[in-house]
């Protein structure tokens, strides 16, 4: 953009993306003085009112810093003790890459984990994760890690049922909202669908539409049904049925019994899309436990009663049925079973295949999963080729640091942790993250040396060795393309690099240089050139599909531009074509088919994951509640921001923190808790404050903290902001899957003096 003006007191306004969707910012004398939301979204996020002043924050790291202890002595204890010397980038590029090829010479490139997960930002050039990969890949590779924290489990399990990889199923094989308002009258939502969730989205969505089509549903009279332990959790006028979290499995058989015992099973479905039907039904029906999965064997469990049950299965069986499923539900332990159990259920329903209708999985989750979108290629930063075969499953980092060699079960195989020297973070936050954060920070000792590339100090900054300042999305040219949005952006540099901030392109230039990797990283091209080249490519794939786009100084000029590729009429999916010939068009299961029983998974032997779906209590819900910790923890996406970020502004926010509880009037009253009042939520493992908000609209025996306050200074022992990663605990969904285990937790919560 034209600084020029902006230096003489002229604002002028551009706009940029970001995962919360466009916004339009005004620059005046080289500073952001605001951003609002982009014109076009009918239904904006608020977030963006907090970029101004979170990027010239006084909490950005202003210089390439080292902890003192560790410059002295190469201490690992002493991380998150906050005593940093700040020092010239080429000193502090100097230490960093010689730290890195002594431990490349000591211990190989397999002690270096660089998994490095997290939404950093929008811009496809400037994505840190492509950053430190294409890095460390052109040094000699790293252990890098599968899947994400938001779909590990289901990135594991649902292959295996639906025969293809989870994310296509997601994002190419899901009906869209048009079709689901024109085809379904009954929409079972376990986990809700989330309009505050569809704010965001990888690489962020332009027009937030999911709440409008909601809208025209309840114009038409569909019905929402909302299953889970919160109400806001289904849009507005949605019916609820409360319901114990990390149950729904056992309600979900117990609707599979109703249906088979009323003769309400479409076997005409399962006979010819299904396979292993006959080798779960004599589980469902207690024929094999001698437990029958009746209503009556459920309620208790799941806390809702069994005519309710009844009477949904038959709701189920007679209408125009779409099942959903947030993606919450797998992100605890056993959360392979109700991701399988689901599509069960919609099996037996027979719907599956249908426009509009059978199944579909995180729906409201992220703001374009439903819109439907002619297939476009899109601009990926080549990361190059990872000669390290040693991977884990993303969330497996606290053990993989505490069991250097030690062997672990991962979806059929036994695999081998390594042992990590070194860890290189660039666009995550995993002190936000990752479960059971005081058992992480001890594993956090093993490595010889953690780097960090970070715009702000977050709490995982605060805990590394070396800290690179970052630029953000606002500091740097880009280009905002996502493959669920119809819009495409040019991202000026709205502002200059805050501080002595550096792109992370650069940082990691200046260390392959001086690796001896210089021109193997950056093949000779600038940062500018980078996007240049990566854009034309884009251009090409483009024009090569038919679809029009401006050259890049054109889009420099426009800014953003609107992408004919809005899907009107309906598009058959991958179920629909194997529901019309399943022959022809098999799925990618070894039957072909929808694995109600699996072989392979039965032939692996695992206790915490059988052969067909089962009910398998967690370790901690509302069932092994006991007098220490009562009460069962969800901690959601926060509905203010995305995860931990710009949290630095956030949280200067009057009254911001600690974070809201959500808590039941009952639970509330049992401990003298009113609405405003600061409450210590606290288990065997960890601590924090937060706000009380006492509501009607959470299960009794539920407490709702959301994720993203920076884990903070722990005085007393208490982590003062909120963040409820301090109490959650850190085991693998199962061994099949081994996701992450958020929302399985049990606490108990006290008033404290303000
Ligand atoms: N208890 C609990 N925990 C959870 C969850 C839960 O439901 N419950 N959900 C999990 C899920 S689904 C997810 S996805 C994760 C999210 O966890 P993260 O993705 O780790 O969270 P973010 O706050 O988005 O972290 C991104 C970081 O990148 C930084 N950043 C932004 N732009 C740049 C850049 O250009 N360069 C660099 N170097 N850094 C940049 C930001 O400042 C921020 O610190 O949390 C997980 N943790
Ligand atoms: N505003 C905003 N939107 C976001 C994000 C953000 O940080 N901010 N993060 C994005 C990311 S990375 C992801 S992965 C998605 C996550 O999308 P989801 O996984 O769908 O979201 P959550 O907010 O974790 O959970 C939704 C609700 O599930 C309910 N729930 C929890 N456990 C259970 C259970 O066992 N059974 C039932 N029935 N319900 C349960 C809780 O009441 C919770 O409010 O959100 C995305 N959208
Ligand atoms: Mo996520």
């Amino acid at each position: 953009m034209a600084k020029d003006n902006s230096e003489n007191g002229a604002i002028e306004t551009r706009v940029t993306s970001s995962h919360w969707g466009a916004m339009e910012i005004d620059v005046q004398d080289g500073q952001i003085i605001a951003a609002r939301p982009f014109h076009k979204d009918p239904n904006p996020s608020g977030i963006p009112a907090a970029v101004p002043a979170a990027v010239h924050h006084d909490l950005r790291v202003k210089q390439p810093s080292i902890r003192r202890a560790w410059l002295n002595s190469r201490d690992r204890a002493g991380r998150g003790d906050g005593d940093y010397v700040e020092l010239p980038w080429d000193e502090a590029l100097d230490i960093a890459a010689a730290e890195i090829e002594r431990i490349r010479q000591e211990h190989g490139n397999q002690a270096i984990y660089g998994g490095s997960y997290g939404w950093s930002s929008a811009g496809r050039f400037h994505h840190a994760q492509s950053q430190v990969h294409r890095f460390l890949n052109k040094i000699g590779g790293y252990v890098s890690s599968f899947g994400s924290y938001s779909t590990g489990c289901a990135q594991a399990i649902m292959p295996h049922v639906l025969g293809m990889p989870f994310l296509q199923y997601t994002y190419d094989c899901q009906e869209s909202w048009q079709s689901i308002g024109e085809n379904a009258d009954t929409i079972v939502m376990f986990g809700g669908i989330n309009t505050k969730n569809a704010q965001v989205s990888m690489g962020g969505v332009t027009e937030h539409d999911t709440a409008d089509w909601f809208a025209k549903y309840a114009d038409k009279g569909i019905r929402f049904i909302n299953i889970g332990p919160q109400r806001s959790d289904g849009i507005e006028g949605s019916e609820w049925i409360p319901c114990k979290p990390a149950s729904d499995t056992a309600l979900m058989l117990a609707i599979a019994h109703v249906l088979e015992s009323e003769g309400l099973s479409d076997h005409e479905f399962l006979n010819k899309y299904t396979t292993g039907f006959d080798r779960f039904r004599p589980y469902m029906m207690g024929e094999q436990d001698g437990i029958a999965k009746t209503p009556e064997w459920a309620a208790p469990l799941c806390g809702v009663d069994a005519d309710t049950i009844r009477d949904l299965a038959r709701r189920m069986a007679r209408g125009r049925t779409m099942i959903t499923t947030a993606w919450s539900l797998q992100r605890a332990e056993h959360g392979e079973q109700p991701y399988w159990m689901s599509a069960v259920l919609g099996a037996m329903i027979g719907q599956i295949g249908l426009p509009g209708r059978g199944i579909g999985y995180g729906y409201g989750a992220i703001g374009g999963i439903g819109k439907a979108m002619k297939p476009m290629q899109g601009m990926t930063f080549d990361q190059g080729h990872n000669p390290i075969k040693y991977f884990i499953p993303v969330a497996r980092i606290g053990d993989m640091l505490r069991n250097p060699g030690g062997h672990y079960e991962f979806n059929g195989e036994t695999k081998t942790y390594p042992d990590i020297k070194l860890i290189y973070w660039a666009g995550g936050n995993p002190y936000h993250h990752h479960q059971d954060l005081k058992e992480l920070h001890k594993a956090w000792q093993h490595p010889d040396c953690v780097i960090v590339n970070e715009p702000w100090w977050t709490a995982t900054a605060k805990r590394a060795d070396i800290v690179f300042p970052a630029t953000t999305p606002y500091e740097r040219e880009d280009i905002g393309r996502s493959g669920m949005d119809n819009y495409l952006f040019h991202m000026p540099a709205l502002v200059p690099p805050q501080y002595g901030a550096c792109d992370d392109y650069d940082i990691f230039w200046g260390l392959a240089q001086r690796l001896q990797a210089g021109q193997a990283f950056s093949e000779g091209r600038s940062s500018g050139d980078w996007l240049g080249h990566l854009y034309q490519g884009y251009v090409d794939k483009a024009q090569s599909a038919g679809i029009d786009v401006p050259d890049l100084d054109e889009l420099r000029d426009r800014n953003w531009v609107e992408l004919p590729i809005v899907q009107e009429e309906y598009v058959p999916t991958l179920l629909a074509k194997f529901r019309e010939d399943p022959e022809a068009n098999p799925l990618g299961t070894p039957s072909g088919k929808i694995e109600i029983f699996s072989e392979t998974i039965a032939s692996f032997g695992y206790a915490d994951c059988a052969g067909h779906p089962k009910w398998l209590p967690p370790s901690e819900w509302l069932g092994s509640a006991d007098e220490q910790a009562p009460l069962h923890m969800v901690s959601p996406q926060p509905g203010d921001k995305l995860h931990s970020q710009l949290e630095a502004a956030l949280q200067d926010n009057e009254g911001a923190r600690p974070e809201t509880l959500v808590i039941n009037a009952v639970d509330a009253a049992a401990r003298n808790i009113s609405s405003g009042d600061l409450v210590r939520v606290f288990n065997s493992r960890g601590a924090c404050r937060a706000r009380a908000k006492v509501s009607e609209d959470i299960l009794q025996g539920v407490v709702a903290l959301p994720t993203g306050a920076w884990f903070g200074d722990a005085q007393d022992n208490i982590d003062q902001n909120g963040n409820p990663n301090v109490l959650t605990l850190d085991v693998g969904t199962s061994q099949l899957g081994q996701g992450c285990s958020a929302h399985t937790a049990l606490v108990n919560v006290e008033l404290l003096a303000d």
